[in-house]
């Protein structure tokens, strides 16, 4: 039996002008059968400079009134951006479009959505984050002191893109932390986020004595000039708070969270984010960068889990997230952590509550301490049932979570775990179109379509290398078993003669 392997060829969808063209890889399978995968430009570490597709979009809007997605959906304005991420969350399930352009700006005027694209990053591919959409997934890549360099961080960014992260962010320290950031920008084509505290303490040089609202505000301003598309700040974190925080076993394990705290104490002062938050909400509508609204308090342990200290932020947060909607500023909320199996729907339940419904970003949750090493699984657990009760964006955590700097297999083995834990739960949201791919896959597999099992999965490389190490070398032109069972014991070759005599 001859056989055909699977293509694939890049495809662009149009949108209502032609400078709306989404890519996606478009599977063509050896029976001929088309499947649509979801892609950015850019992820070919060998691409040439980024397109500025948004360049002429935001020009053309020059003096408008209104500077924020966020305005211009409460405005009744359909923006380029919206119109692109709706055909992107459409076809990325599918062929119609179950998500319309006027959907995704209902979903972002009510603040339930946020679509992160600063008026600097032109080269942004424009993507909605939201509950009413698929789940989302962020890898977190940057240099430390002690750890990696300007290529390294490079390579993890081509890696995040190659194995579908929808978001960056970097998290550098260190020296040239400016100029890697801004090779990262130029070369994403995914929003980059960035948690700007940790380049207020470089330039102060660890001192949180001289980290004053000033530094903290030049820094802002400087990322927003740049093109950063969200900024992850702690505002939240309250002075009142911190007594709970002390009674903890872990107590504040956030880095930015940590940061803000010692600036606290050191001046004996309110948390300054929160202080000057009207200011903060200024640069970033003048830019449109969207406020991560940062968890200094999340738990660090399954012993500090649900505490006063994580709900008491909560509820600030939510205060917060309430006046980036009245003042046109898009925002979202991150979330743990470290959760117990049995409370991971009461921190999706009580974020809705608290912040009216603003997209949660969770970091897992991790559903048990005992894992270092293993913690991108504890992690998914978590991720995959907290997305499925409402989470719009997944942190991923890698395997090298609490022990080390991820290296770039760390970063790919993160987001394919990731990747899974969000896809399961867009399965089971029922969004339209998810399961194409999963029935793709199982036709394949009856069939023994080796090749096309490999083109439909998250890592197809390592799913063929893991068949072909234990295939008899005979035998590996297609063989209609595999090595599990081996040709006698194949249940797939069974249910074909049940389906011959019953099925007819
Ligand atoms: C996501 C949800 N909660 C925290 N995160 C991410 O964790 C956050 O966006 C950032 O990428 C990373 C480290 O944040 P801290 O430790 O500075 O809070
Ligand atoms: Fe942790």
């Amino acid at each position: 039996m001859t056989f055909k392997k699977p293509t694939e060829k890049k495809i662009f969808i149009k949108g209502s002008t032609d400078d709306v063209a989404v890519p996606f890889r478009e599977l063509t399978l050896s029976n001929d059968e088309k499947i649509l995968l979801s892609t950015v430009e850019g992820s070919d570490p060998n691409a040439k400079a980024m397109p500025k597709i948004r360049a002429p979009w935001i020009a053309s809007r020059g003096n408008s009134k209104e500077k924020t997605q966020l305005d211009y959906a409460k405005a009744g304005i359909i923006t380029k951006e919206m119109e692109y991420a709706a055909i992107r969350e459409s076809y990325k399930y599918g062929s119609d479009m179950p998500f319309t352009a006027e959907d995704v700006a209902k979903e972002v005027a009510a603040g339930r959505a946020v679509i992160p694209c600063n008026v600097n990053h032109p080269e942004c591919e424009p993507m909605v984050i939201g509950k009413k959409f698929s789940v989302k997934v962020n890898a977190n890549i940057g240099a430390s002191a002690v750890s990696s360099g300007y290529d390294e961080e490079i390579a993890k960014l081509h890696q995040s893109l190659k194995f579908g992260a929808d978001t960056v962010m970097d998290l550098s320290t260190g020296d040239g932390i400016l100029e890697l950031r801004e090779a990262i920008l130029r070369a994403s084509p995914v929003p980059i986020g960035t948690v700007p505290v940790y380049e207020a303490l470089e330039r102060v040089h660890g001192d949180t004595s001289l980290l004053t609202w000033e530094v903290f505000r030049q820094v802002v301003l400087d990322q927003a000039r740049q093109g950063v598309d969200y900024f992850t700040i702690h505002a939240g974190l309250r002075e009142y708070l911190m007594p709970y925080a002390a009674k903890r076993v872990l107590g504040i394990v956030s880095r930015g969270g940590s940061i803000m705290a010692s600036v606290m104490l050191r001046h004996d002062a309110e948390n300054l984010a929160y202080d000057h938050f009207d200011e903060l909400m200024e640069i970033c509508r003048e830019y449109d960068v969207a406020l991560s609204l940062g968890d200094g308090l999340r738990p660090g342990g399954i012993c500090d889990a649900c505490d006063k200290a994580q709900y008491g932020e909560l509820e600030e947060i939510g205060k917060l997230a309430l006046r980036c909607r009245e003042n046109g500023v898009q925002c979202f909320i991150e979330g743990p952590g470290h959760v117990p199996l049995n409370r991971v729907y009461e921190n999706q339940d009580l974020e809705e509550k608290y912040c009216h419904d603003a997209p949660f970003y969770t970091l897992g949750p991790l559903v048990t301490d005992i894992a270092p090493g293993q913690d991108h699984i504890t992690s998914a657990i978590g991720g995959a049932l907290i997305a499925y009760r409402g989470t719009s964006m997944l942190c991923y955590v890698t395997p090298s979570e609490h022990l080390a700097l991820p290296t770039a297999e760390d970063v790919k083995q993160g987001l394919i775990t990731f990747k899974l834990a969000a896809h399961a739960a867009d399965l089971g949201k029922g969004l339209p179109g998810a399961q194409l791919r999963d029935d793709a896959m199982s036709r394949a597999r009856v069939e023994f379509r080796w090749y096309d099992q490999f083109a439909l999965s998250l890592d197809p490389e390592h799913a063929y290398q893991v068949w072909k190490a234990q295939m008899p070398d005979e035998c590996a032109h297609e063989p209609s078993f595999c090595s599990m069972c081996g040709p006698r014991f194949c249940p797939m070759r069974l249910n074909r003669r049940i389906k011959a005599k019953y099925d007819k």
